[in-house]
């Protein structure tokens, strides 16, 4: 049975999750060993780097750099045994309805499932659909891409335009901006905002007969893509001076044909994907089209094989060695244990800048849930807060908080060993910068330290003493390292699949639906209401605003005044 785990069933007797025995017992451990020092851990065992990294192909992940000992980590992953997360990965891997809100199986595994094997929903092996979809998408690109598929005027496309917002935007332009070595074919541009300006600067100083849109929305109703849609069917319509062009300048990836087919999409441009693809999860379905195109259909199949290849290490590498299960039980013991509200993400690598914001919706969107899988209100914390920015930029801005602030920010520092620009000693110095921000999170400054530090710089003693209390660091900050050989295709599929999973464990531990997003289906709603409102107010009219606050109906009114004057 779905969901039967040991911890299940004690709550539903009636125990608070943070009262069960692998929750007490690591309630209790933290008591113990919260005095420790992890600087002092490492003087204290010379194998530690060793016992607390795990290589895979491509990829090595350091968490040497944490407050846990090996008792922590027995504790951690007992916790994660008794939530049942390996039946529950099990299950979702085999097609169960995970997603119970919304009775839907999850199955972004399926999307890049090289082996092959047969995956069921509801009995039917969903593989030949999935892989049909794949082999349309390898002949549409490669034909923009040698200019076979030419422009309504005969031209060949020589750029692409994305319109598409949320999970249908982030992940492919993080991959495709990730991968920039990589583009060899035409240039590929994004537009997700509402606001005019992102699509106005988008198609600034484009030719519309040698530009395609592809219009990516799982439901083909959201209100910002189908408003940035009309517009580019209207700019391409106006351009080319012929309302037939839409069928070779557009193209869609979404499950709804329905409304594809109204929006006047040629079906033939048409690429589907199922409702067991969550949009956060999409960018290995068609929502990757726009990557295709950029970087040819070949890297995008190395890009699936580098998720496929972490797929197998969640699914088969024990819990202890299990690198998706370390980075989420980490996680869950600084949120629930040591008090942590934040998770930093700080890539050391210009191209993966965008990473922190794909990371941020798929994390946040997953697990910032507040009701368990039994309906009822959690008295934990769940989901952290998300951010970070690329390094070194982060350092010059907000690591001063990371490093002296009052709270505690774990941190994934994210870095490649061979850059795809060895300019003279840049690549050097950052990841310089980056083991050493680890090493100093770590290590900190002891009085001790900085007190002969100020000596040395020959300041009388008065200042020393006045200044000392600025320059100690507490250190003992924690931080994980994922070191990567090199930004590739594959690499970043690894990356990428390894969150993924890290989000879905947390999930499991947590009890919560990590696929479901209530909170963005109400936004739409709202947006809705207000619009029509707004509306009629900047047409003049006499509009009823009792049913808001005078907060919002005021907004509403000094907005139509100020924007009709
Ligand atoms: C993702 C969310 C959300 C969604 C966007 C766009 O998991 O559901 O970010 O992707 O709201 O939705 P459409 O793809 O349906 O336009």
């Amino acid at each position: 049975m779905l969901f039967d785990s040991e911890l299940d069933r004690l709550v539903r007797a009636g125990t608070p999750l943070t009262e069960t025995p692998p929750w007490r017992a690591l309630a209790g451990h933290w008591r113990r060993i919260c005095g420790l020092e992890m600087r002092d851990m490492f003087a204290g065992d010379p194998a530690r780097f060793r016992r607390f990294s795990v290589a895979i192909d491509g990829l090595l992940f350091d968490y040497s750099k944490n407050r846990i000992t090996e008792e922590t980590l027995g504790l951690l992953l007992a916790l994660a045994e008794a939530s049942g997360l390996p039946e529950a990965a099990a299950a979702m891997a085999s097609g169960e309805a995970i997603n119970w809100t919304e009775r839907r199986a999850v199955l972004h595994m399926a999307l890049r499932n090289r082996s092959n094997r047969p995956v069921l929903v509801n009995g039917r092996d969903v593989m030949p659909e999935v892989n049909a979809v794949l082999e349309r998408m390898r002949r549409f690109a490669t034909a923009i891409r040698d200019g076979s598929h030419r422009g309504a005027t005969g031209l060949p496309i020589r750029t692409v335009v994305n319109i598409g917002i949320g999970g249908s935007h982030l992940g492919p332009e993080m991959i495709t901006q990730a991968l920039r070595p990589f583009h060899d074919g035409p240039e590929v541009r994004f537009v997700s905002n509402v606001d005019a300006t992102d699509f106005v600067e988008a198609v600034r100083g484009l030719n519309p007969a040698e530009t395609l849109f592809i219009v990516a929305s799982k439901t083909f109703t959201t209100q910002e893509t189908m408003t940035n849609a009309a517009s580019a069917r209207r700019w391409l319509v106006d351009g080319v001076g012929d309302a037939s062009a839409v069928a070779r300048h557009f193209a869609a990836l979404s499950t709804n044909r329905e409304a594809v087919a109204t929006f006047g999409i040629d079906p033939e441009n048409m690429f589907e994907f199922w409702d067991w693809v969550g949009g956060r999860y999409s960018s290995w379905s068609a929502i990757g089209l726009p990557v295709v195109v950029a970087i040819g259909f070949p890297r995008f199949e190395e890009l699936l094989e580098g998720g496929h290849a972490m797929d197998r290490h969640f699914l088969e590498a024990p819990l202890e060695r299990n690198i998706p299960v370390l980075m989420a039980v980490l996680g869950v013991w600084y949120a629930n244990f040591v008090g942590a509200a934040s998770h930093a993400v700080l890539p050391y690598d210009q191209y993966l800048a965008r990473l922190p914001a794909y990371l941020q919706q798929a994390d946040m969107e997953s697990n910032g849930k507040s009701v368990d899988r039994d309906g009822r209100r959690v008295d934990y914390s769940t989901g952290p807060i998300l951010w970070g920015e690329a390094g070194t930029n982060g350092q010059h801005a907000f690591f001063q908080l990371i490093h002296q602030g009052t709270r505690l920010v774990p941190c994934d520092f994210i870095g490649c060993a061979r850059s795809h620009n060895p300019l003279a000693d840049h690549h050097a110095k950052l990841i310089a910068n980056m083991i050493a921000q680890s090493e100093a999170l770590m290590v900190g400054r002891t009085r001790g330290e900085a007190g002969a530090e100020l000596e040395r710089r020959g300041l009388p003693a008065g200042q020393v003493a006045e200044l000392l209390p600025h320059l100690v660091f507490e250190g003992n900050r924690p931080s994980n390292t994922i070191l990567l050989d090199e930004l590739t295709p594959r690499t970043l599929g690894t990356l990428i699949a390894a969150y993924e999973h890290k989000i879905f464990t947390q999930g499991v531990i947590w009890r919560v639906n990590s696929f479901d997003q209530w909170g963005v289906e109400l936004g739409k709603m709202l947006a809705a209401r207000t619009l029509d409102e707004e509306l009629r107010l900047l047409a003049g009219d006499e509009v009823d605003l009792a049913g808001h606050d005078s907060s919002t109906a005021g907004l509403l009114r000094a907005f139509a005044e100020k924007a009709r004057r």
